[in-house]
């Protein structure tokens, strides 16, 4: 036989490293929707959904374009990565087998036991579709580092990629323009309507599957209407790139109740799946705003969520890994509260942001930041029970991306290695950047008693635990400062509330 390449379901890309000189005549494809992967978190079930309809229809594409495909439906039981593996062999005696590395630590401890056990070579290339290797991040982030900023990282990347550069200057004499791109949304400027793609037969099938197989899983399973092709996704992009794209940068940071995607792009799980690339996404940035069509704060500021931030992350994922799992620098250790699987709860920020995640398995970047992060971090949430929330509630979850946003960026739980310092905000930072306060029970002005805002006492009694941590931390200097000038009546108060308020938490 020939060669067997196994692609994961999140490698859904034709030109994956797996894929490359695969001969059409005497190669075997093998992708399988198995039960240890669709079960090893409870995922949302429109995560399960838009996975597995991507992983047909790329299966499909790939026979159309002439390759043999062995597609292991759900129903067929099989049982893990490794079962699948050892079923193909089997059935096709192959000569080897090729995969690309997979995103994941733990999956890739099975490659390499796979390497060692098939009994047949078994090669796992380098996944070449993130634009920084392995090697290359760990030579900029030089021996045992202490700490690492992205900042310089995506200085780094902007040379390598020569992303709008201008020689060896940044285009428009900035390399960061994010300054710009804090604004609060006009009340007159309306969110545009986002393309919809039609439920086909092949996704048909698979939201049954779901409904009968997930039942009980997180989540609104309809209305579906994700794009799950290569061609849908490159029509989505072009969407974005047209009508989003030129306030993206602008209005990055807004929230308005009712509008869960304002001028995000939504392709992050379209990247992560293999759907779209990375580098074609930012091509196209590159090029609308070379045409004159979107202003430097939107172009640069996607450029930089995805080869800064997306690079950073996924670099620091497997410097730490394995290890940084178990981070916990802070100690925290209370229960997810209740709400976050039901979305009811009077804080109406937290109402909206996880609603919106459970009807869409999505919700952008600042209310995962700095409504429910924030949330996590000042009620000293314990990190393995976030981290396992955002692992399975957005579609766009794989822990390579998820971990390293939550232990470090939202929890400090890594003690600050890449955040200089924690992202904790009282409830005038979520008044200013959305509509959400308006609508709530509580008084965002208020700072102590029922009524008050809950972010507005858990932010100073969160210090007040954690004085300790952050008195070293020159960035908090100021708020530190102000908090040993408090007096202990308004400290007693601050101490009640809170109790008071997590204690009814749980
Ligand atoms: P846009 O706002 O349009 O941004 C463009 C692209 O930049 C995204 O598609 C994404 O590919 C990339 N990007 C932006 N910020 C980040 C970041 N911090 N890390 C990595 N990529 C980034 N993103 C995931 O893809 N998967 C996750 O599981 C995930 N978990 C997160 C958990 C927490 C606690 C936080 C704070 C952020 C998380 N993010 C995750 C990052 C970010 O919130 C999402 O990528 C973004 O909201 C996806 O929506 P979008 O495509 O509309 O993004
Ligand atoms: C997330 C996921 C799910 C839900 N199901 C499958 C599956 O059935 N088959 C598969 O090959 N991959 C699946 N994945 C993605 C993997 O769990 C894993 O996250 C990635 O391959 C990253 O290593
Ligand atoms: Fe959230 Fe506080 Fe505003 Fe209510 S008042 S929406 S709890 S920030």
């Amino acid at each position: 036989g020939g060669t067997l390449r196994f692609v994961l379901g999140d490698q859904l890309s034709r030109d994956l490293s797996a894929l490359d000189g695969a001969d059409k005549d005497r190669d075997v494809i093998l992708i399988a929707e198995v039960g240890a992967e669709a079960s090893y978190v409870r995922h949302h079930k429109k995560k399960i959904a838009f996975l597995f309809s991507a992983m047909r229809h790329f299966a499909r594409d790939l026979e159309g374009a002439g390759f043999t495909v062995h597609y292991m439906r759900f129903d067929e039981g099989v049982a893990s990565l490794e079962d699948a593996l050892k079923r193909a062999i089997d059935e096709h005696a192959p000569e080897a087998v090729v995969m690309t590395e997979a995103a994941e630590h733990r999956v890739l401890m099975m490659q390499k036991e796979w390497r060692d056990g098939v009994g047949l070579p078994l090669t796992v290339l380098p996944d070449a579709r993130f634009f920084c290797s392995h090697k290359r991040f760990k030579e900029w982030a030089g021996e045992n580092p202490k700490s690492l900023r992205m900042e310089y990282f995506y200085r780094e990347m902007r040379r390598l990629t020569g992303y709008l550069m201008d020689g060896d200057a940044p285009e428009g004499g900035k390399w960061n323009f994010d300054h710009d791109n804090r604004e609060k949304l006009p009340a007159d400027l309306k969110a545009p309507k986002r393309p919809t793609y039609a439920v086909d037969d092949e996704t048909r099938k698979v939201l049954a599957l779901v409904a009968e197989q997930f039942e009980d899983n997180f989540g609104d399973l309809e209305p579906f209407d994700y794009p799950v092709t290569r061609r849908q996704a490159l029509h989505y992009l072009d969407w974005f790139i047209e009508t989003a794209l030129p306030n993206f940068g602008t209005y990055q940071d807004a929230m308005r109740q009712g509008e869960p995607l304002l001028f995000h792009s939504n392709l992050s799980g379209l990247i992560n799946c293999g759907l779209l690339s990375p580098r074609e996404c930012c091509d196209r940035v590159e090029e609308a705003w070379r045409d004159g069509a979107v202003p430097i704060n939107a172009a640069e500021g996607f450029i930089r969520q995805v080869i800064g931030w997306r690079e950073f992350i996924r670099g620091i994922y497997w410097l730490k890994m394995p290890d940084y799992a178990g981070s916990n620098a802070l100690s925290a250790d209370k229960k997810l509260p209740d709400f976050f699987w039901t979305a009811k709860t009077e804080m109406n920020c937290l109402k909206q942001s996880i609603g919106e995640t459970k009807a869409n398995a999505y919700a952008h970047h600042i209310q995962r930041l700095m409504v429910i992060g924030n949330f996590c971090l000042l009620a000293g949430l314990d990190p393995k029970e976030v981290q396992e929330w955002y692992l399975l509630v957005y579609h766009d979850a794989y822990e390579w991306v998820e971990m390293p946003n939550v232990v470090g960026m939202i929890l400090y739980a890594d003690g600050g290695f890449f955040a200089s310092k924690p992202y904790a905000a009282s409830g005038a930072y979520i008044d200013r950047m959305s509509d959400y306060c308006g609508n709530c029970r509580y008084d965002v002005k208020k700072k102590n008693g029922e009524k008050a805002c809950p972010f507005n006492y858990l932010y100073w009694d969160f210090l007040l635990r954690n004085r300790a941590a952050f008195q070293k931390n020159h960035r908090m200097g100021v708020i530190m400062k102000s908090l040993d000038q408090m007096g202990e009546d308004k400290i007693d108060a601050i101490r009640r509330d809170s109790r008071r308020f997590l204690d009814q938490l749980s």
